[in-house]
This record gives C-alpha cells, structure tokens and sequence, in this order.
C-alpha cells in the first residue's frame, strides 16, 4: 500500500477531489500553505493499493493546471521571498506528488 500525498492548487482542489472520490479513491483535504508564495494551496491524503498509484497519478495530472502568479503588495505577511522578487511572476503547479511506502493501515 502506498500514501500518496499531492499539493494541489485550489483553484483545482474541488475538481480533483471530485474525480478521485468518482473513481472510489477515498481523499482527505488538508488546507496548507506553500512556503515560498505564502498562499494557501491543497494537501491530498490519499491511501491506495500499489497497483493503482498510477490512475491516482493520472487524475491528479488530468485535473492540475499550471498557472503563472504574480505575487501582490496585498499578500499576506510573511511571505518567503525578498521585496525585490515581489512583483516577479512564478509559475505555479501542476501538482506536486510524492508516493510514500505505508507498513500498515488499520481503522478502529
Ligand atoms: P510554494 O512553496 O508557495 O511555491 C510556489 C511556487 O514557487 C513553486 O511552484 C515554484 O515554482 C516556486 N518556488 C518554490 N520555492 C522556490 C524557491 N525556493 N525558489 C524559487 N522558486 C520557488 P510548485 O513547484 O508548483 O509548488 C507548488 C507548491 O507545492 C509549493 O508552494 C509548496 O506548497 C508545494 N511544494 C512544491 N515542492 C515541494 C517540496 N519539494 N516539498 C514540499 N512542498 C512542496
């Protein structure tokens, strides 16, 4: 069994979530932030049997756009990135997925 978790845009989140739960992958949404632009983004939990990593993979592509952000003086506080980059567009996504090796999975 595998864990696999995926950084989703939010914009793309409902979607994803939607054609995941579709297909009977079961998901758990986390609301994150990324640490670079400061801007809230989706973490997916979603345990899956080795063999259907990739349809999970294949989704998560299908439904995660890449976009250009251009951070803004209206940001929140905190951002990760000097005064001079401010303005400078970033591109942003897909997704971003990591496959992680899971012992065991027990519900009680
Ligand atoms: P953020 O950390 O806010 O990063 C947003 C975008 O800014 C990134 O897009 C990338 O294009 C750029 N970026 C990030 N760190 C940078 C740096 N140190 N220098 C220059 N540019 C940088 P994505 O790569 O598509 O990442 C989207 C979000 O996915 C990230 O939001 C973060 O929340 C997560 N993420 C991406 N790679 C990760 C990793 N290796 N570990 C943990 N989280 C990751």
């Amino acid at each position: 069994m595998k864990l696999i978790i995926a950084i989703v845009n939010n914009e793309d989140s409902a979607v994803v979530s939607a054609a995941l739960t579709r297909e009977h992958f079961t998901v758990t949404k986390l609301s994150t932030t990324g640490g670079f632009l400061m801007v809230g983004n989706t973490t997916f939990l979603i345990g899956a049997q080795d063999e259907d990593v990739p349809r999970v993979k294949d989704i998560i592509n299908r439904f995660s756009q890449t976009r250009t952000h251009t951070p803004s003086t209206t940001d929140s506080f905190g951002r990760g990135f000097s005064e001079g980059a401010m303005q400078t567009p970033v591109t942003v996504g897909g997704a971003t997925v990591f496959v992680l090796n899971v012992d065991s999975m027990d519900k009680y």
